[in-house]
């Protein structure tokens, strides 16, 4: 009798515990999002171990006029040519969220960079620019026929200022 009691306060306990964490459901299955995130977290250091500034980028379904379709989008919106611009000279960390369920990559050919993004992660890469220009980028992952050939969303550009 006393066990069942104490059983019965287990489950209640459990059910409360459960009920508590799934109330905050939204930030937790974010945050779920994020934790998957650390594990291809990749690490590119050139250059001074100097973190100055942090580009964020999300790769995410954009409406195209062949439907629905993964773009990188920056805080100059979506379609935008200058996904970011950074100082030259400084350890820049990009922080590149991809919300698809395809892998993607960063590949800037002028600087022998190509950072493999995988699904559903978000995924750090340091960048050291010492050079002011302007870089072209552009995904290698075959995501897209539109996307692909348009400026904007799988392949672009980025300032580097002096
Ligand atoms: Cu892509």
């Amino acid at each position: 009798m006393v066990k069942k009691i104490i059983l019965g306060l287990l489950l209640l306990w459990v059910s409360v515990a459960l009920f508590g964490c799934s109330s905050g459901g939204y930030p937790m299955v974010s945050q779920g999002l994020q934790m998957r995130g650390n594990a291809p977290w990749t690490t590119t250091t050139v250059g001074s171990s100097k973190t100055s500034q942090t580009v964020n980028i999300t790769i995410k379904d954009v409406t195209t006029p062949e439907g629905s379709e993964p773009a990188f989008v920056g805080s100059n919106g979506v379609g935008s040519a200058v996904l970011f611009t950074v100082k030259a000279g400084t350890q820049i960390q990009v922080v590149i969220n991809n919300q698809d369920s395809m892998p993607h990559t960063f590949t800037v050919g002028n600087l022998s960079i190509s950072e493999s993004i995988a699904p559903l992660a978000v995924t750090k890469f340091k960048l050291f620019v010492s050079s002011p220009g302007t870089y072209s980028w552009n995904c290698e992952v075959p995501c897209g026929d539109w996307v692909m050939n348009h400026i904007g969303y799988m392949k672009g550009s980025f300032n580097v200022v002096g």
